[in-house]
């Protein structure tokens, strides 16, 4: 299995799926998420919604699929990630299960590459080191698909990837 670290964009990606660090509405919010559903279309929604009506909402650490509207990527892989409160809420095993849950799902879907987002490091507030260190635990032990790669939009998120990945 291939890893690879971008700074950039996820909506640009052409991969077989890209990651949205949804919340458990599943209908859409700011950051990631809110790019995701703008450069993506309302199709992406729709089926959000669909899946809303089916099954509720989604509980955090859990992920659902649907199309990719009008981004490059074939599907957009929604999880949930934890808020971050001190640290005492089960916070790190529930972001474990999000890169988990992603790449069963994207397993099960017939699915090959990958692109994740720095899960909840954003409004959520998980502290950034720790969850690139988890992201990149889950990942290695878990050699499901072809090829994972990090997107990193800021600079910190990257930062901290490419320093954990030049020690391997
Ligand atoms: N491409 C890649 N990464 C991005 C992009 C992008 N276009 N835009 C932001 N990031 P956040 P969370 C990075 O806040 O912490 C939403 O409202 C960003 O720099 O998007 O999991 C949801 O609806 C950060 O490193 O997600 C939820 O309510 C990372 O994406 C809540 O925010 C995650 O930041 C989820 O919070």
């Amino acid at each position: 299995m291939k890893i690879n670290l971008i700074k950039g964009d996820i909506t640009k990606m052409k991969v077989d799926a890209i990651v949205n660090a949804a919340n458990s509405s599943l209908l859409g919010g700011s950051g990631v998420d809110g790019a995701i559903h703008r450069a993506g279309g309302s199709s992406i929604l729709e089926e959000c919604q669909q899946i809303r009506n089916k099954q509720g909402k989604c509980k955090t650490g859990e992920a659902v699929i649907t199309n990719a509207g009008n981004l490059p990527a074939k599907k957009v892989i929604h999880t949930v990630g934890p808020v971050y409160q001190k640290g005492e809420s089960n916070e790190k095993e529930l972001l474990v299960n999000c890169y988990k849950n992603s790449m069963l799902l994207a397993k099960e879907n017939g699915l090959h590459s990958i692109a994740f987002p720095c899960i909840s490091t954003g409004i959520y507030r998980f502290p950034k080191q720790i969850a690139a260190e988890i992201a990149l635990s889950v990942i290695k032990s878990n050699p499901i698909l072809d090829e994972v790669i990090f997107v990193c939009f800021d600079n910190e998120n990257y930062t901290i990837y490419k320093n954990l990945l030049s020690y391997e």
